[in-house]
C-alpha cells in the first residue's frame, strides 16, 4: 500500500509521525512518501524572507513575518507525546517566538526519524482518481532534478495548509493611491513601517498581531478598520479602531463613519483561502475559514472517497494537537483499525456537529467545540490522552489576558496540561523584546544581562 502526504508543515508531520508510532509498537506500515514544496520542514514555521514567487518560481507558501512570536499559549498546543520541557529540558515562556515553535516541532519528528519519507523542493501539481484502478495519479514536479512525474497511490492526504493564499478585496481609490499596499501574507518586517501611518484592514488575528508588531516596532500611527465588528482591544494611544474603509484618495483613507485619516502604507488583512489548485474538481475542498467545514467526515475524511484525507482545514484553536488528533484518526482509518460508516452515516454525521457549529455565540462556545471535536477523536485512537478541559481554560485565560491588556498578555505563564508543571517567565517583557531568534530566547537572564554589558 502507499500513501501520498501533500505538505510537511505541522499537519503532515504529524501524518508521519503517527505512521512511525504505530511502527515503532511493531505494525507494519505502507509506504510513505511526503510531497513538500519549500525546501525544509515546518511549514508556516519555516519563516523565508521572500515574497511573490520562490526560487523555482513557485507560489511562495509562507506567511509569518519577523518578531513574530505565538499568537497563542503554547500550552493550547502541546504535543502530547513529546512536551515542550522534553525539547528544551527546563521550563520556557508561555508565548515563544516563531524560531523557538519551529525547534519544538522539528525536534519530534527529528527524533521520529521520518525526514527520510520527504521529498523536499517538490510541489504536487496534480492529484487525479482512477475508478477502474481504484488509485490516484499524483503529480509533482522534483525542482532539484527538475523532473514532473506520475505515481500512483491508495490514500491521498492533504496537508497543504489553508493560510498562504490571501484574501485580497479591493477598494476604490487603490490604482492611486500613493503609498505601499500589501497583504499580510506578504507582510515581513515591521521595521519598513517605522514612522509610518499604517492602516489594516481587517479584525482578526492577522490584524491584531501585525498592528501590534508595528506598534512595537514604531509605527506613527495605526488605524484598523472592521467590516463585521471591532476587536474592542483597550488600544494605545496612537491606534484607533474604525469602521471599513470605503475609499482611498491620495493617501486619505475614508470609513464607513465619514472619518478620514491619512495614511502612508495599507495592509490588507483579510485572511485567507482554502485553495487546492492541484486537485481534481471531484476531490477539491470548497470552504470559507469555520470550524466545521462539510464533506469532511470526523473532520479529516473525503465524505466523496473516503481513500482521501484532509487535515487541519479547520479554522484553528487547537493547532498542534489538533492535527495530532486527526493524523492519529486518519492513520487507523487506513490501517484498517477504524472501520468508516456508508456515506448517508458520514453526512449525516458532520451535519451534526455543522448544526452545533452554527449555534455557537461566543469564543467561549467555540473553544468548547473544538476541544470536544479534539477529543473524539482521541478517544477513537491510542494518541496519548491529555486533559483537554485544562487546555480549554488556559484558552479562556488567554482571552481574558488579552482583554487585559493587549500589549502585554505574552508576558502571563500557564501550567502545561502535559507535564502538569509552570512555565516559567521570559526575561524580558514582550514589548521590549526586540531580538526574537532562539538563541536569544533561550539566554539565561544572566547572560543576556552580561552581553548587554558587553
Ligand atoms: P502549513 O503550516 O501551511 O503547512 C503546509 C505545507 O504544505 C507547507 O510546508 C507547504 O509548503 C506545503 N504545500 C502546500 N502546497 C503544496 C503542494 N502543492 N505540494 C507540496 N507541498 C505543498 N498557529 C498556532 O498554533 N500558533 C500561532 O501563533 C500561529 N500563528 C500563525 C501566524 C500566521 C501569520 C499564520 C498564517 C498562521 C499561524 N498559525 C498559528 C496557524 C498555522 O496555520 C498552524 O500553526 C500550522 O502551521 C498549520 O499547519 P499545516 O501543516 O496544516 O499547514
Ligand atoms: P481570518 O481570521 O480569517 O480573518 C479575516 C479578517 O478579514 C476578518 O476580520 C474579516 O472580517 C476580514 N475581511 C475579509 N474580507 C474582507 C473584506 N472584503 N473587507 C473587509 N474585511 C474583510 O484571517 P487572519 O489572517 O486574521 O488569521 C488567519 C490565521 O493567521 C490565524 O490562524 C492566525 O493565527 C494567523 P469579518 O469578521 O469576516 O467581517
Amino acid at each position: 500500500m502507499r500513501i501520498a502526504i501533500i505538505g510537511a508543515g505541522p499537519s503532515g508531520l504529524a501524518q508521519l509521525r503517527a505512521f512511525q508510532s504505530a511502527q515503532q509498537l511493531g505494525c507494519e506500515i505502507p509506504e510513505l512518501v511526503c510531497y513538500e514544496k519549500q525546501s525544509d520542514w515546518g511549514g508556516l514555521w519555516h519563516y523565508t524572507w521572500r515574497t511573490g514567487l520562490d526560487e523555482h518560481g513557485e507560489p511562495v507558501h509562507g506567511s509569518m513575518y519577523r518578531y513574530l512570536w505565538s499568537n497563542g499559549p503554547k500550552e493550547g498546543l502541546e504535543f502530547a507525546d513529546y512536551s515542550f520541557d522534553d525539547h528544551f529540558g527546563r521550563p520556557i515562556g508561555s508565548y515563544p517566538p516563531r524560531e523557538v515553535l519551529w525547534d519544538y516541532i522539528k525536534g519530534r519528528v527529528e527524533k521520529a526519524d521520518v525526514r527520510k519519507y520527504i521529498r523536499f523542493n517538490c510541489p504536487v501539481r496534480q492529484v487525479t482518481w482512477d475508478e477502474q484502478t481504484g488509485k490516484f495519479s499524483v503529480t509533482s514536479h522534483d525542482h532539484s532534478a527538475d523532473v514532473i512525474s506520475t505515481e500512483t497511490f491508495d490514500h491521498v492526504i492533504v496537508a497543504s495548509g489553508h493560510f498562504s493564499t490571501p484574501n485580497v478585496p479591493e477598494f476604490e481609490g487603490f490604482q492611486t493611491f500613493n503609498g505601499r499596499i500589501l497583504h499580510a501574507h506578504d507582510f515581513r518586517d515591521a521595521l519598513e513601517f517605522k514612522d509610518k501611518d499604517v492602516l489594516l484592514v481587517g479584525s482578526s488575528y492577522s490584524a491584531e498581531d501585525i498592528g501590534s508588531q508595528c506598534y512595537k516596532y514604531g509605527a506613527r500611527n495605526i488605524i484598523t478598520s472592521y467590516r463585521s465588528r471591532p476587536m474592542g482591544f483597550d488600544w494605545p494611544s496612537n491606534w484607533e479602531e474604525k469602521p471599513l474603509l470605503l475609499k482611498v484618495d491620495g493617501n486619505t483613507a475614508y470609513f464607513k463613519d465619514g472619518s478620514s485619516r491619512h495614511v502612508d502604507a495599507i495592509i490588507l488583512c483579510t485572511g485567507y483561502q482554502h485553495h487546492f489548485p492541484f486537485l481534481d474538481e471531484s476531490l477539491r475542498l470548497k470552504t470559507d475559514n469555520r470550524l466545521w467545514p462539510l464533506n469532511l467526515y470526523q473532520g479529516v475524511v473525503w465524505e466523496n472517497n473516503p481513500k482521501m484525507f484532509y487535515l487541519g482545514m479547520q479554522d484553528q484553536w487547537f493547532t498542534f494537537n489538533m492535527f495530532d488528533a486527526q493524523a492519529w484518526f486518519v492513520r487507523d482509518v487506513i490501517l484498517g483499525r477504524i472501520a468508516l460508516p456508508d456515506q448517508s452515516e458520514m453526512r449525516r454525521h458532520s451535519q451534526q456537529w455543522r448544526e452545533r457549529e452554527e449555534a455557537l455565540q461566543d469564543d467561549a462556545d467555540m473553544i468548547q467545540f473544538q476541544g470536544d471535536y479534539v477529543r473524539s477523536l482521541i478517544e477513537q485512537t491510542d494518541y496519548p490522552s491529555f486533559d483537554i478541559d485544562g487546555a480549554k481554560r488556559i484558552f479562556l485565560q488567554w482571552i481574558a489576558h488579552k482583554k487585559e491588556n493587549i500589549l502585554t498578555f505574552r508576558d502571563n505563564i500557564y501550567r502545561s496540561v502535559i507535564t502538569g508543571k509552570m512555565a516559567s517567565p521570559h526575561h524580558t517583557p514582550w514589548l521590549k523584546a526586540m531580538d526574537d531568534s532562539l538563541e536569544s530566547y533561550l539566554a539565561t537572564p544572566e547572560k543576556t544581562e552580561q552581553e548587554r554589558s558587553q
